[in-house]
């Protein structure tokens, strides 16, 4: 049955152009069936792909907002964060998960920090530093590999065995999130595919899911993925199926885009597959690793 109080708080940014955080999350979540309350952490005429764009930063206003919500004894079934702009933004944030801490809850973050291994133009060391503390109030994260290994202070490798990458996600996990994702996870040898891989410390097992590779980069496949898990997840789905599902949902979505010979820099057009999400589902290639002795 439909539940009107299953409220996922969504603090990202709204970019008008360019489908990215908070214009991907609300469709996507609100087609799953749930109440996205949007804390807006700025606004933007478009991404920051599309040169010119304007930005108009509300950092200094979100305090505010919250305390209207704590006002009004709001309650969240799910927190879920994005890109964030600066250090006061990720304090912010750690605030609020502690002031609307209950208990069943999801609090997802996706710790955008950069990609390719290399840090984001608005990222910097202590920006990687925050993020490490936010991370430990998750219990769900999904780095790229390259942000897994800011985590950790790894070095970057564009590919890692599938051992290492084993080892990333249990180290993830050691610090607080009983979830963690690797996105975009390349392993030697197979330049046809890329993987995400998948550590639940909960009952101690990897997964991984495959995905054929496109040539083509769209911002916000990011957003797309942990709002479609975050989604997932809420509804009682199991990991594997969350991820497996996610998978389906970028690679069709990517596909329905790919065909239009459209500027990448508008995101992928994810109107033209929110339906799917809603679809009688096929899982199709999770696989359960043995992941302790990796
Ligand atoms: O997470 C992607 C993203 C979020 N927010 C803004 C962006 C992008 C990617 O380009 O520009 C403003």
């Amino acid at each position: 049955m439909f539940n009107p109080r299953r409220r996922i708080a969504a603090i990202h940014d709204l970019s008008g152009i360019g489908k990215v955080s908070l214009t991907v999350a609300i469709p996507i979540l609100a087609s799953m069936g749930f109440q996205v309350c949007p804390l807006p952490t700025a606004v933007l005429s478009s991404n920051t792909e599309i040169p010119g764009f304007q930005l108009v930063d509300l950092t200094s206003h979100m305090r505010d907002f919250i305390n209207h919500w704590k006002a009004m004894q709001m309650e969240f079934s799910a927190i879920y964060s994005g890109f964030l702009g600066s250090p006061d933004q990720i304090e912010i944030v750690t605030e609020f998960i502690d002031d609307f801490r209950r208990s069943p809850q999801l609090v997802v973050v996706d710790p955008v920090l950069g990609d390719d291994g290399s840090l984001y133009h608005s990222m910097n060391g202590q920006m990687v530093e925050e993020m490490k503390k936010l991370i430990t109030h998750a219990n769900v994260i999904t780095p790229n590999l390259t942000e897994a290994c800011a985590l950790l202070d790894l070095p970057y490798q564009p590919e890692m065995s599938e051992k290492q990458l084993c080892r990333v996600l249990k180290d993830l996990c050691s610090h607080g999130p009983t979830i963690s994702m690797i996105t975009n996870a390349r392993i030697p040898g197979n330049l046809k595919q890329t993987f995400v891989y998948a550590y639940n410390a909960g009952d101690k097992k990897f997964w991984k899911v495959s995905c054929d590779y496109v040539p083509a980069q769209y911002p916000g496949t990011g957003d797309t993925f942990t709002s479609v898990i975050t989604g997932c997840l809420l509804q009682g789905d199991s990991l594997p199926i969350a991820l497996d599902r996610a998978v389906q949902f970028i690679s069709t979505a990517i596909r329905a885009t790919y065909g239009y010979g459209y500027d990448n820099r508008h995101g992928i057009l994810i109107e033209k597959v929110l339906p799917n999400l809603n679809a009688p589902f096929t899982p199709g290639c999770f696989e359960l690793l043995n992941g302790e002795e990796s």
